[in-house]
């Protein structure tokens, strides 16, 4: 498969392409398709919150979920993954719970940023899950140099990095991997192509054939694969994973999908484009595994509406559990950087409690800026 040609294993319709055989088990994709129905329950509640003004601010992933589930299986305790901020599906198949997810958005005490992050940044040390980036791309030298890392160390372990199409006119991508294609760094840059980077298509993003393609330049291979098939994704990162972990260095991955929704919940999509959103609607990637598993008799409708009220359930948990528990601590600003807080800091801390004290207040209905 070229940079330019584009790996699909199920069509639309759920076919397979060619006489494919996928070395996942049955449960295995049963897994994955209950980790895709489950990013989407969490995808529509957390949108309606927002406009609910329960939380102040979303990113959706609708129609994204294969991009995000099928390179989550192939990740072991000695890899380190550096996400993007529309990719939840990866945390909750690699472990997260809704909780934290759910905590985060509010940004209150079981936050595990402790609400020092944007909402949806989230951050899972003991899963191996850095915190995610604000400024685009710029985790994409960071990935390359732990997977530095990992190649000196020699213990197998591989760097996972996953960021946008915008994120391919970043400064750091062209450091990143022209340094990953020198040290044969065992890292997998994962680009999903969702077409738009907030109002900016493609066309104006890149003048290349593909995204894929820039890989020649770095001496890497590139592959272009159908973002809305889970098990095209699966293969492609599988491929990846493999010559990565067997010392032959980096591989970028596009995958084609579309940003159905807006870029987030402070954006508006309809003031610059049209409904293209609409065509995507048939290529769903949900819909498209589930006929495929349906086709393999792995799947039936009573499994799929037990699998739709329990995603709906868990997530609807969450948000019971943690929406009323109380903000950080103020003092919570001032700690986790030194063991022993200093004397100016004591003394900015000090302040500050007066100043609330004296019935400040926070604005409730500040916007988020993006
Ligand atoms: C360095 C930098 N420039 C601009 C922004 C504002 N910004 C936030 S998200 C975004 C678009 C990124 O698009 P893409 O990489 O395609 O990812 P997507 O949002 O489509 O998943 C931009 C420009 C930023 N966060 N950082
Ligand atoms: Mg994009």
């Amino acid at each position: 498969m070229s940079s330019t040609e584009m790996l699909q294993i199920i069509t639309a319709s759920g076919k397979t392409v060619g006489d494919h055989k996928t070395d996942l088990t049955p449960d295995d994709m049963v897994e994955m398709y209950g980790h895709m129905v489950m990013t989407r329950a969490l995808d529509e509640r957390m949108i309606n919150l927002q406009r609910q003004g329960r939380i102040g601010f979303y990113v959706p992933s609708t129609g994204e979920e294969a991009a995000q589930i099928g390179s989550g299986k192939l990740f072991g305790d000695l890899d380190w993954l550096y996400p993007s901020y529309r990719v939840p599906g990866l945390f909750l198949q690699r472990g997260a719970s809704l909780d934290h997810m759910v905590a985060n958005c509010y940004g209150n005490q079981a936050d595990l940023c402790k609400g020092r992050q944007m909402p949806v940044h989230y951050a899972f040390g003991d899963l191996n899950i850095v915190s995610i980036s604000s400024p685009i791309g710029t985790h994409i030298i960071q990935a390359t140099g732990t997977a530095m890392g990992q190649k000196i160390r020699g213990d197998g372990g591989l760097s996972a990095c996953y960021f946008g199409d915008g994120g391919t006119s970043s400064n750091d991508f062209h450091s990143g991997l022209n340094f990953a294609g020198v040290t044969k760094a065992p890292v997998l840059f994962i680009c999903t192509n969702n077409q738009w980077a907030i109002s900016v298509p493609i066309e104006k993003q890149t003048a290349s054939e593909t995204l894929a393609i820039k890989a020649v330049a770095y001496g890497m291979p590139g592959i272009r694969v159908d973002g809305n098939d889970v098990l095209a994704v699966h293969a492609a990162t599988k491929e990846a994973a493999e010559r990565a972990r067997a010392g032959e260095g980096p591989t970028l991955i596009e995958l084609m999908t579309y940003r159905r929704g807006p870029h987030s919940s402070s954006d508006d999509p309809t003031r610059y484009r049209g409904n293209q959103a609409d065509e995507w609607l048939d290529r769903d990637p949900i819909l498209r595994f589930r006929k495929y598993l349906e086709r393999e008799d792995i799947w039936s409708q009573s499994q799929e509406e037990e699998l739709i009220a329990s995603c709906k359930q868990a997530v609807n948990d969450a948000i019971t559990a943690v929406e009323k528990l109380p903000l950080p601590t103020l003092e919570s600003l001032f700690t986790d950087v030194y063991a022993t807080v200093p004397p100016h800091l004591r003394e900015q801390y000090e302040d500050l409690i007066k100043h609330e004290g004296s019935g400040h207040e926070p604005d409730p209905d500040a916007a988020f800026p993006l």
